[in-house]
């Protein structure tokens, strides 16, 4: 069933709205038992795991929602402004729909997975010089005046859609878990859980709210600094936003829920997106260790202490196949060996051990 469908009460969607899906919905939360023993976390630690969404991010919640109503309200096209991830979603549900797609791009700062997902599904891909600050307001200024609809996050169906991440969450655990962590970059996202969470306890689903806990990489962090940053720098190229959209909306969220928000650095991002892979064996992209990251900050400055019987959710927005680039500066390359099985022992220094179990 498609997400839509299946919130379809929540949603503002009514007979004549068609439904353009890929089969969004219903990503898996995964308890991360060995994390949370290694870093000695009090709570329990789950994670969403947004990767494996259709297009790889949690942009496709949004993204159903969006093309679905520019469907139904008569747009011709739809554009958007993206560090990859919303060009990718937007360029496959636009080709499902078979509405014409523009993406605007800060050039040479979007992952490889996302830029050829966005191409082959024959979005037309503008590289500007610029960061993304630079191409949103060029989209808001075009869509303003033309036929295409906005397809970014102060598009309100986006939200709408990105809300139901929340609901599975509730949903899985039968309850609202005590906090929940999210990488923050635009700020959609944030908002958009915090309007899922309240929305189930005022229908009386939930009895209680997670507390918001949002993280951005050191070197984009306008919400901790409380300022726009003119040049955002972070590896976590989704997150490289100096000025967001949804500020207002996430300060909320953060307020009324009685969380925080707080910053991340590369390294301590860098590490998280190891510790995901190799002690969970999830693979997301850099952005979205940033919430992992930051309870294992936040654990580390005693912010949980006591809190043994609390449940930590944190949302792993996109896969770490969408860049594959960091993941190769990082990892160890292949070596090369000769075709036979006695270079195999060698390379791998388990000769011995290898031979004692096969003999
Ligand atoms: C993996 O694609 O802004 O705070 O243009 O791709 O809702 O912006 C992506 C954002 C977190 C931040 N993790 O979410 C875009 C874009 C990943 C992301 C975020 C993004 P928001």
């Amino acid at each position: 069933m498609s997400l839509i469908q299946r919130y379809r009460g929540y949603l503002p969607v009514g007979p004549s709205t068609p439904i353009i899906s890929l089969g969004e919905g219903a990503t898996p939360l995964v308890a991360a038992d060995r994390l949370r023993a290694v870093a000695g976390i009090p709570p329990r630690v789950l994670l969403k795991c947004e990767g494996t969404l259709p297009t790889g991010s949690f942009k496709d919640r949004g993204m159903t929602m969006a093309i679905s109503k520019a469907v139904e309200l008569g747009a011709r096209g739809v554009m958007c402004a993206s560090t990859g991830n919303t060009a990718a979603s937007a360029a496959a549900y636009a080709a499902k729909a078979d509405l014409p797609c523009v993406v605007l791009i800060p050039g040479g700062a979007i992952a490889l997975g996302k830029l050829s997902q966005a191409c082959t599904h024959g979005a037309r891909v503008l590289a500007v010089k610029g960061n993304f600050d630079d191409c949103l307001p060029i989209v808001v200024e075009l869509t303003e005046k033309g036929d295409f609809a906005l397809v970014n996050s102060i598009n309100p169906y986006r939200l709408q859609g990105q809300k139901t991440a929340a609901f599975e969450i509730c949903d899985a655990l039968g309850c609202a878990p005590t906090y929940h962590a999210i990488p923050v970059g635009n700020a959609g996202n944030i908002s958009a859980y915090w309007m899922g969470f309240t929305e189930y306890r005022e229908a009386g689903v939930t009895r209680t709210t997670p507390r918001m806990l949002g993280f951005q990489a050191a070197g984009a962090a306008p919400m901790v600094l409380g300022h726009p940053v003119a040049r955002p720098e972070t590896i976590a190229t989704a997150i490289r936003i100096g000025n967001p959209a949804n500020w207002e909306k996430a300060r909320r969220a953060i307020d009324e829920s009685g969380g925080r928000i707080d910053s991340v650095t590369d390294d301590e991002i860098l590490e998280a997106y190891e510790m995901l892979a190799r002690l969970e064996g999830v693979f997301c992209e850099p952005a979205s260790a940033a919430s992992v990251a930051g309870v294992l900050k936040l654990s580390r400055a005693g912010y949980f202490d006591g809190a043994d019987d609390a449940v930590v959710t944190c949302t792993l927005t996109g896969h770490g196949l969408k860049d594959p680039d960091t993941a190769m500066k990082r990892a160890e390359r292949p070596k090369e060996i000769e075709a036979t099985s006695e270079a195999v022992l060698r390379a791998v220094g388990l000769g011995e051990k290898m031979e004692a179990l096969t003999t």
